[in-house]
């Protein structure tokens, strides 16, 4: 309580509604991903996919009749960023969940309030080991890199066979990257490669003089680098500049086209693993495809896909409950209670292909893909998905 000239003045906080809160039309899911700093290279195809998927959903009917809306919160490339977006979804945009945020070290910081709050969290590109264990309330349509970074180095090796040392290279400050370095050294070793170094550097780094020399030194026939679309970027561009000319492997951090810009003609020929791919026959990836290449003239990545997948997922599970209790006479913390189950409960045809979950909330997904860079000109370039 404050004192104003004599008079007594109630803290707004004393007036917040007691009352329970209902879920309002159109029914607002939260989308928390970077649109700003360098994850947005990232993130920017994260935007795009669920927007599409927004339209496409509600040109269908939405929520059996009702519409829906994709409510973005920016979380910067940042814990703090991705904290508060997720603070602000939860208690002032009111979302039924979230689908976000854009990386796995964002989603260490901000997952834990959504857990708190029981506001379930759909990871739509969150890819270290241990996301969906974060908590009852965490689940993620981005399949892990436990399972998706393989592919790329066996890929490597069917291009190379005679491919014996590897250098390996990731950003420290990561959580993705250090994950995802994990398993591309197991992987390296159960296949019987030499790793003949092991390169740190961090994400917000420009110059990588010291790394590409030492990876030159070591006479390394493959690279393979876990870092973001920046960094990572500038480390092909470096590599080949400064003379390395064997293959490259990159992960996650690396797969958007935003990368080219960054290393340019330089980006030809680096191999990324898929988890997600345009010629994927089912009807609402074919869907999906048909609206993306009308507004942007090419095929979707997979960030926009997976984007695309976490909103679906979360409009479907709507679905059924609405079915059994219409969405408008549910009380809000209820029916996000509700909706976690619902989620965790369901099958889901998405441009991913057919995806479930397990009861971790890990994402169940059968195909998986590797691609390679192809440059044009030093702008334009494509993803050549490999067989
Ligand atoms: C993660 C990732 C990112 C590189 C995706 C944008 O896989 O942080 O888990």
């Amino acid at each position: 309580m404050k004192r104003i000239a004599g008079t007594v003045v109630l803290t707004a906080g004393l007036f917040t509604l007691a009352h329970a809160q209902k879920v309002a039309s159109p029914i607002s899911i939260g989308v928390g991903i970077a649109r700003t700093g360098n994850v947005a290279l990232l993130g920017q195809e994260q935007v795009i996919g669920a927007q599409i998927a927004e339209k496409l959903i509600n040109s269908r009917g939405g929520i059996n009749g009702t519409p829906i809306k994709v409510v973005l919160q920016d979380t910067g490339g940042d814990e703090n960023g991705a904290i508060n977006a997720f603070q602000t979804l939860i208690n002032k945009d009111r979302v039924v969940a979230i689908v976000g945020p854009t990386l796995s070290q964002q989603a260490f910081a901000a997952d834990p309030i959504a857990e708190r709050a029981k506001v379930p969290v759909v990871g739509p590109s969150n890819t270290a080991k241990g996301i969906p264990q974060i908590g009852d309330y965490v689940a993620r349509v981005s399949a892990p890199v436990a399972v998706v970074a393989p592919n790329a180095v066996r890929q490597a090796l069917k291009l190379d066979s005679k491919i014996k040392k590897v250098a390996v290279l990731y950003a420290q400050n990561d959580a993705f990257s250090v994950s995802e370095t994990g398993t591309f050294q197991e992987t390296a070793k159960a296949q019987g490669l030499d790793v003949a170094t092991v390169q740190r550097f961090q994400t917000t780094d420009t110059d990588f003089t010291t790394q590409v020399q030492a990876v030159l030194n070591s006479g390394a026939q493959l690279v393979i680098i876990s870092g973001l679309a920046a960094d990572g970027g500038n480390l092909v561009k470096q590599l080949r500049q400064l003379g390395y000319k064997g293959l490259i492997v990159g992960g996650n951090g690396l797969n958007t086209s935003n990368m080219f810009p960054v290393c340019q003609k330089l980006c030809d020929g680096v191999i990324i693993a898929q988890a997600y791919s345009p010629a994927e026959p089912s009807s609402i990836n074919q869907l999906f495809v048909k609206q993306y290449r009308a507004q942007y003239k090419k095929d979707p990545p997979q960030f926009a896909a997976q984007a695309y997948a976490g909103v679906q997922v979360v409009v479907e599970a709507l679905k059924v409950i609405d079915k059994k209790k219409k969405l408008a006479t549910w009380d809000l913390a209820d029916l996000r209670v509700e909706l976690n189950r619902q989620i965790l409960a369901g099958k889901y045809n998405t441009p991913l292909g057919q995806i479930s979950f397990d009861k971790e909330g890990e994402v169940v997904q059968k195909n998986f893909y590797v691609a390679q860079i192809r440059m044009k000109d030093a702008k334009n370039g494509t993803f050549v998905y490999l067989k």
